[in-house]
């Protein structure tokens, strides 16, 4: 086997260990291919629709993965993509490019929402119109949308982040939680799924939260936030950063200061991978996340199988999403609702020192 076909062999392997990335058919059997020529599997299911993606904010790396993976399924399936990144993480900024895809006659928009509730009146409007509403990453109220591609179960994440903290700490002592805007639903969800075990579990009584600081998803308010935390805080053990632009913010502070304070959160690899490490010199020990270009890719097919009305959004409802790894996708409850429904894409993943060479070429 000549030396390129084990590295793409390689590289399908690292895809699709990962819950519901794609499985990349052409590079098994062909030894030419290169991974740029791979191609996936498409049906022109997106002919003649127009297809939209509103991201939480401009500037943000996670959020471009996101919108490259819906495009990348969009155009693959014959359709038009609108990608939008709002000027800043709020609601605000998110309704006035929702307003304007509106008007353009759209036929379905994703979007990752900054607020809870601050969205239902202009999605309402939307879905009035014709237009197919799903949420992706961080959802809206249930009601103002068909249904959530959810990268990861709220639970699973909640559990993988307060197990770090309580492995970090040594079970015991303050943490601090710096997280993205106040309003986020995701980030919002996770830290109650955080503080709920806490308080379930005696396991995790020793444990003290000490503030929730918030850096808004903006690098530098990230870094000023850490700096804070650190002075207001002279025996925090730990922090946790359920935010890819949080953790890389609070990374950097923590490693230049050669900080005692260690760090956990949610990351991506591509810019985590100089911070993770066992010893001293690094700041973050591991840290977890999902594949956002495969959150992106499966908020496409939904949003197909939503115009095609191959779906509603009711639960139990089923449609394929291309050559996704778990593909079909099943929408399930969210939580005990009879009415409501998500799709998870898989579970956390965790990165440490021993994987985070590989993955930090993938995302
Ligand atoms: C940031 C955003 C996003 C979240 C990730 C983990 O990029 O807040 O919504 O899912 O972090």
């Amino acid at each position: 086997m000549r030396r390129k076909t084990v590295s793409l062999l390689l590289a399908a392997a690292m895809m699709t260990s990962f819950a519901a990335a794609p499985v990349f058919a052409e590079e098994i059997e062909t030894e030419e291919a290169t991974q740029e020529e791979a191609e996936h599997v498409y049906t022109n299911a997106a002919d003649g629709m127009t297809l939209a993606i509103v991201t939480k904010a401009a500037g943000n790396p996670y959020n471009e993965k996101e919108a490259e993976g819906f495009t990348e399924v969009v155009e693959g399936e014959g359709g038009t993509v609108v990608v939008q990144h709002p000027e800043s993480a709020t609601a605000d900024a998110q309704i006035a490019v929702i307003n304007s895809l509106i008007s353009q006659g759209v036929d379905a928009i994703a979007v990752a929402a900054n607020d809870t509730n601050a969205l239902s009146a202009v999605l309402q409007e939307a879905m009035d119109e014709g237009i197919k509403i799903l949420t992706l990453d961080s959802d809206v109220a249930p009601e103002d949308r068909a249904t959530f591609c959810n990268q990861a179960g709220v639970q699973e994440v909640g559990q993988s982040l307060i197990d770090a903290v309580y492995d970090l700490t040594g079970g015991e002592g303050q943490y601090a939680i710096l997280s993205a805007t106040s309003q986020a639903t995701n980030q919002n969800a996770w830290i109650e799924a955080m503080k709920a075990i806490s308080e379930e579990d005696e396991k995790y009584a020793s444990l003290d939260l000490v503030e929730v600081a918030y850096g808004d998803d903006e690098y530098q308010k990230s870094t000023d936030q850490t700096e804070a935390l650190l002075q207001k805080y002279p025996d925090l053990k730990v922090i946790c950063a359920p935010t890819t632009v949080g953790i890389a913010a609070a990374a950097k502070v923590l490693q230049d200061q050669k900080s005692e304070v260690v760090l956990t959160g949610l990351g991506l690899p591509s810019e985590m991978a100089e911070y993770i490490g066992d010893d001293e010199e690094h700041s973050c020990p591991y840290m977890f996340l999902w594949n956002p270009i495969d959150l992106g890719r499966l908020a496409a097919y939904t949003a197909i199988a939503l115009v095609n009305e191959t779906i509603t959004g009711a639960i139990d409802d089923e449609f394929e999403a291309g050559d996704m790894e778990s593909s079909p996708y099943t929408l399930t409850a969210v939580g005990d609702s009879e009415e409501f429904s998500e799709i998870i894409l898989g579970p956390p993943f965790k990165f440490d020192p021993e994987n985070i060479e590989e993955w930090k070429e993938v995302y």
